[in-house]
């Protein structure tokens, strides 16, 4: 008599927690991918090979939007200057094949260069504190992660120097040596 009662009510409560853990997982799962179109996380190195940290990409739902989320460890503190490059290597310890700043629409370097600025220019430095570590994040109408497009950062590089750029001198930015990078795939965005 009693393990008739409690079997199915046990059965029952079992049922239900199971349903609210799937419920929330569910729930986890689908906010990143619902807000944007393409993902792809881009891993950096130093000119070491130590890890440098990543950046994120994230191309919005309507593709009108590139939110680059760069979080960077083990550089020296200052500010820094943060690029797009032209070819997807990064030979270490110069990273020079990986070439000048991306710039499909042959333009000048520096957002305040009124002949500019090059697509794979940064609107901002990135500062890297007294633990060697910092964080910025990017959001820019002109690059995507759409395979094919122009614009798109699939097949570059992403490149951080040793100094600031000043936002203005072509074709660098007078940003110095080549202190990390990473290579972003021709293909990876989800
Ligand atoms: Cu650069
Ligand atoms: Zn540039």
């Amino acid at each position: 008599m009693r393990n008739k009662f409690w079997a199915p009510a046990l059965s029952a409560s079992i049922f239900c927690i199971a349903f609210t853990l799937s419920a929330g997982a569910a729930q986890a799962q689908s906010a990143a991918p619902a807000s944007y179109k393409h993902t792809l996380v881009v891993p950096i190195k130093t000119s070491t090979g130590a890890d440098a940290g990543s950046a994120t990409f994230n191309e919005s739902k309507n593709g009108k939007q590139l939110t680059i989320a760069v979080k960077l460890k083990g550089l020296p503190s200052g500010e820094h200057a943060v690029h797009i490059h032209q070819n997807p290597v990064c030979d270490a310890p110069a990273f020079t094949t990986a070439g000048g700043h991306f710039n499909p629409d042959s333009k000048q370097h520096g957002m305040l260069n009124p002949m500019g600025h090059h697509a794979g220019d940064m609107p901002r430095n990135i500062s890297i504190g007294e633990y060697n570590t910092g964080e910025i994040v990017y959001k820019v109408d002109y690059l995507t992660l759409e395979p094919g497009a122009p614009n798109s950062v699939l097949g570059h590089s992403i490149m951080v120097h040793e100094k600031a750029d000043d936002m203005m001198t072509d074709p660098t930015g007078n940003a110095g040596s080549r202190i990390a990078c990473g290579v972003i795939p021709a293909s990876a965005a989800q």
